[in-house]
């Protein structure tokens, strides 16, 4: 199988994440142009990652992650258990629908570095509000004390590397000083073999995108 993919994408280092926990070969190919008519013609939204699994063309990193997940089942990433999977469901759906919306305005500061010091300040504010929300569900839920990844540790991960980068990069201080939980669990999660590989990747890709612009 092949994933199209970009190195410094959250959303394709999560399924990279994934493949490397579970030990899955896959090819990694990058993208020849996104939104483009002949991108378009392996994802006709435009974007990465997209699984070429042979047969089909798979967009959206989950569904992705939930496909690999079902076809290599071993090692067990996602909890069995209704109530385990529903739990591992939450932290899983947290980066895209609520860290997503307020990373990329500082993604684009960062992309435009003549904006202004006010712009990134009040980016950050709402960043570490969310970041908070996350420790609290960290507290009602628990992660801290995992011992194997899970779907939602891959799919977090990636958000985390721009989480807390954006912010030093852009003077904002340390995005988790109010976020003790978070930062416990983000110290495991970086701790883990396919973590380190995954956020080795999406610096150096960062830094060859920010290069070439
Ligand atoms: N919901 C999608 C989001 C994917 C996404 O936004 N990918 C970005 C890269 S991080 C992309 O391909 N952007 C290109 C564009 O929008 O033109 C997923 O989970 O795969």
């Amino acid at each position: 199988m092949k994933l199209i993919n970009l190195a410094h994408s959250p959303y394709a280092a999560r399924v990279r994440m994934l493949a490397y926990a579970k030990g899955v070969e896959l090819e990694y190919v990058a993208p020849e142009g996104l939104r483009t008519p002949q991108f378009k013609r392996f994802n006709v939204l435009g974007k990465v990652p997209v699984l070429d699994t042979g047969s089909q063309l798979l967009p959206e990193s989950i569904v992705v992650m939930d496909y690999l997940e079902d076809v290599h089942p071993q090692p067990a990433c996602r909890p069995r258990d209704p109530e385990g999977r529903a739990v591992m469901n939450v932290f899983l759906r947290f980066p895209d629908v609520y860290v997503q919306p307020v990373l990329l305005p500082l993604f684009r500061l960062l992309m435009a570095p003549s904006q202004t010091g006010q712009d990134a300040a009040e980016s950050v504010v709402a960043l570490n509000a969310q970041l908070r929300l996350l420790d609290e569900l960290i507290e009602r839920f628990g992660r801290e004390d995992h011992t194997r990844l899970d779907l939602a540790d891959c799919a977090l991960t990636p958000f985390m590397f721009y989480a807390t980068y954006l912010p030093q990069r852009l003077g904002g201080g340390d995005a988790l000083a109010d976020a003790p939980r978070l930062a416990n669990w983000w110290r495991w999660a970086q701790s883990q073999e396919p973590a380190a590989k995954v956020l080795t990747e999406m610096e150096e890709g960062l830094r060859a995108f920010m290069q070439a612009r």
